[in-house]
């Protein structure tokens, strides 16, 4: 989506806004280059795989978020007919096929997802007019370019009333990147058990020094908590109480460990649990009423820098490997759906060695 006119006067204070490109949708899936392909693909030496995909109808219900539901899976309809295990005798005696045909709907960020840039935005003054306006990555607009029931431009992308739709930003132009890289796991489970523990920089540094793992700028970096083990052996039926107080999460208020973000590079941050960051984040040092982000390491890698986020991915046996084989890095695969104009996506990400 290109701009006659700037989208933007300001930009967010340690943001990368326009870095990649005034109208760049892709942030630091950009660092995903040729050269580092190459380098990725070297990490395959033994040639197994690895799906780091749940079932995606894990968690199971809708206790964990009341708004996001299991998939339901129906057949479609043919002239009234559910299209489910269908003879095509039917158009000709002499048919021998029997035909099925499905659709679902799909939460798209019910289970091992891809969160777009589209996925959180904030109030901030972009046009420097004293006023803050609802923004996202690179000065896109709510209602302007991301969408929602009520938004008069629907209509001109042919979608129906009640609709969504992100003009801009839609997790298509991550799929169509493809998400390819070399990704780095960091086992915290190895280090902090099932515990809830709140992991900030030096932790997360420490933990790093001590199994000798290096993140070199555009490494899709894979946070193993141990989190998706546990929705897994509760078989469909989680937990609330027992998983929000299960497993690392990033503290995303630890300013060093934003910062560290920004630093090394990291061109995508995928974790096994439920937001890669305590939701809801500790309180932050300063008054009580002053503006602050709820998900402040979504603030910082969705909406400054550009970087996606995984949430719920499978990473368990892939860091018993790994670990097993004193190894750290993949060669990772990992296209969201290609699907036009949303803000998150189903992954079936594969990590091979
Ligand atoms: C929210 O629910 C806002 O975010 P996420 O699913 O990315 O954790």
């Amino acid at each position: 989506m290109t701009s006659a006119t700037p989208r933007w006067r300001q930009r967010p204070e340690g943001s990368t806004w326009g870095d990649f490109g005034p109208d760049d949708q892709l942030g630091r899936l950009n660092l995903l280059t040729p050269a580092r392909r190459r380098a990725a693909a070297a990490e395959v030496r033994e040639g197994l795989a690895f799906c780091l995909s749940l079932p995606l109808d894990y968690p199971g219900g809708n206790k964990m978020s009341s708004r996001r539901h299991p998939p339901r899976l129906t057949p479609t309809d043919f002239k009234g007919q559910p299209f489910m295990n269908q003879s095509l005798r039917g158009a000709d005696p002499r048919n021998t096929d029997v035909i099925c045909d499905d659709q679902v709907t799909l939460c798209l960020q019910y289970s091992t997802q891809w969160d777009s840039f589209a996925h959180v935005g904030s109030w901030f003054d972009a046009d420097g007019d004293g006023e803050p306006e609802k923004v996202y990555y690179n000065g896109y607009r709510a209602h302007e370019h991301i969408l929602g029931p009520g938004d008069r431009l629907l209509a001109a992308c042919g979608c129906g009333e009640g609709s969504s739709y992100a003009r801009a930003l839609g997790i298509e132009h991550f799929a169509a990147s493809a998400i390819q890289g070399r990704g780095v796991l960091v086992d915290l489970a190895a280090h902090f058990g099932r515990e809830r523990v709140l992991v900030d920089h030096a932790m997360l540094m420490d933990v790093l020094a001590r199994d000798g793992v290096t993140v070199e700028p555009g490494d899709l970096l894979l946070l193993h908590t141990g989190f998706a083990q546990v929705v897994l052996e509760m078989n469909r039926e989680p937990d609330p109480a027992v998983l929000h107080g299960a497993c690392p999460v990033l503290d995303g208020r630890d300013p060093a460990l934003l910062q560290w973000v920004t630093d090394s590079g990291v061109a995508a941050i995928c974790a096994d649990n439920y937001a890669v960051e305590a939701f809801p984040a500790r309180e932050p040092d300063g008054a009580a009423g002053d503006p602050r982000a709820a998900l402040p390491l979504h603030e910082h890698c969705l909406f400054k820098l550009g970087v996606p986020l995984g949430e719920l991915w499978y990473l368990s046996e892939l860091a018993a490997w790994l670990r097993a084989h004193g190894r750290h890095r993949c060669l990772l695969t990992a296209p969201p759906l290609r699907l036009p104009g949303a803000v998150g996506s189903p992954a079936t990400p594969v990590a091979t060695v």
